[in-house]
């Protein structure tokens, strides 16, 4: 076995941030409790068909009850930091207006014992959970309400503010949006996430309202916190390739970089949009829906950029199916099954997707350090006869990232930081519960949380600073 100080342990930069992440409708439950109003995904959960088993988040893991084992979780684990998300229908209600004094103390409970624990509190604003009110209110307008509206940004800015007034003495770490990706283009575009709607122009338009609402809440959220505060923006690159070196193959790649990840970092960078992306959707938009200023307000600067790293993509020239999250490159694209084995979820295993993207970052964004917000994956675990639960997959899946992240540092990447999802088995999305991401097993029956050995070996790599060599899994 290597030792730590052994040449063929990996060791991680001194002040690395380790973490585990969250996000408030997949732990908290309490849907209707202290002046929390519905969101966009209460009303999905509850809609016959569209969660697996029927599940919602009205209960989820109970964290709004237990925020205090929660913390004592973490502390065990010795994780430096914590990302979680705030829930905007219970500090906003009705998504702009008057805050709601319950819910905001909730958050002041949660980043107080964080502190007390010695936990870094990493805080997430958007996180999907949009208040009901604001996709419902349309303005008549045959665009549709919520992320389609361009009103929603705004709304959200002044979101970002009543939080910087709250928690800004106490939390230092501020993201903007998790994964606009996903909430533009499985919420509008294939319907498979909140709300579900299935319009290519609205999820194009969502996407362009998140980058605005992004930067807006950049400025307030500048303007309203000390001037140490780091601001950032998490978003899920896809880590796409091409099928062959053929044209054909190639440019199914790079339709797929546009709609997947340009049409994020180029606005958020850049101030620009993708020429190659407005070539793209001519057939669906003329992107009049881009005003004067926008795309400058979105490239306000930030501290850092977080990445959610899961799987790579295969592409190669051709067709998939429709509605999808697109917006029209399925036309022109068909994703080919990637080789290897796979998680529960059915995606592919492969570390070197997430080394890939460190460093085309590297090379594409000098100058701004990266934090892997999220990465993890979905096992079924099981117990052993004396309780303990196993989860040799998830353990070498883990392994194999941190691992993948270490090459990425040893080659000239700017990684801050590595914040594994997820803390607790909690409310996979469309999957229900159906899918367990945590590295503490949650029986729903009875919300007992017990470590996994997976828990207890991140628990390890944190004291020890880095992973044991283990050739095989190196990368
Ligand atoms: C991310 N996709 O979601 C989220 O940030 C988490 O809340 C979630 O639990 C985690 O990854 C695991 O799924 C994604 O279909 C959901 O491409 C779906 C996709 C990507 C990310």
């Amino acid at each position: 076995d290597a030792r730590p100080d052994s040449p063929t342990a990996l060791r991680f930069p001194q002040g690395f941030r380790w973490g585990t992440a969250t996000a408030a409708y997949q732990i908290e439950g309490a849907a209707a409790e202290d002046g929390r109003t519905p969101s966009v995904w209460d009303t999905f959960s509850r809609t016959p068909g569209k969660v697996r088993n029927g599940d919602t988040g009205d209960i989820a893991a109970d964290h709004y009850h237990r925020l205090d084992e929660d913390i004592a979780l973490m502390r065990r684990l010795g994780v430096t930091d914590y990302r979680f998300s705030i829930a905007w229908p219970r500090v906003v209600p009705t998504g702009s207006g008057p805050s709601n004094a319950k819910g905001l103390d909730f958050y002041r409970r949660l980043v107080d014992g964080l502190l007390e624990a010695g936990i870094r509190p990493v805080a997430t604003l958007y996180h999907w959970d949009l208040p009901q009110e604001l996709e419902s209110a349309t303005d008549g307008s045959p665009a549709g309400g919520g992320w389609a509206r361009r009103e929603t940004a705004y709304r959200f800015a002044e979101y970002a503010g009543v939080m910087a007034d709250a928690l800004g003495d106490r939390v230092a770490t501020w993201t903007t949006l998790n994964e606009p990706w996903c909430a533009a283009f499985l919420g509008y575009g294939n319907g498979v996430h909140a709300p579900g709607r299935t319009d290519a122009l609205a999820s194009l338009r969502a996407a362009h309202h998140l980058n605005l609402a992004h930067g807006l809440a950049a400025r307030v959220l500048r303007g309203a916190l000390p001037a140490s505060a780091e601001v950032s923006l998490t978003l899920n690159l896809h880590a796409v390739r091409a099928l062959s070196e053929s044209p054909e193959d190639r440019d199914a790649a790079r339709r797929i970089d546009a709609v997947g990840n340009r049409i994020f970092l180029d606005p958020v960078f850049h101030g620009r949009l993708p020429e190659d992306l407005v070539r793209d959707t001519a057939g669906i938009t003329d992107w009049s829906f881009v005003e004067d200023g926008d795309l400058a307000t979105a490239a306000a600067p930030i501290d850092s950029l977080g990445i959610n790293y899961y799987s790579p993509a295969v592409v190669a020239a051709g067709s998939s199916e429709s509605p999808s999250p697109w917006a029209g490159a399925e036309r022109h694209v068909r994703f080919e099954p990637a080789p290897g084995p796979r998680t529960a979820m059915d995606w592919p295993v492969d570390a070197n997707g997430l080394y890939e993207l460190l460093v085309r970052l590297r090379d594409e964004l000098p100058g701004v350090p990266l934090v892997v917000t999220e990465n993890g994956a979905a096992y079924d675990d099981y117990a052993d006869p004396s309780g303990n639960v196993k989860d040799p997959e998830r353990v070498a899946y883990l392994h194999a990232h941190l691992a993948a992240v270490h090459r990425a540092l040893a080659d000239g990447a700017d990684v801050r930081g590595y914040f594994l999802w997820s803390l607790l088995d909690n409310f996979e999305w469309a999957y229900g519960y159906s899918k367990r991401f945590g590295i503490v097993h949650v029986d729903f029956a009875t919300q007992r949380r017990t470590l996994k050995d997976s828990a207890r070996w991140y628990a390890e790599v944190i004291a020890r600073g880095g992973l044991e060599g283990r050739g095989d899994l190196d990368g």
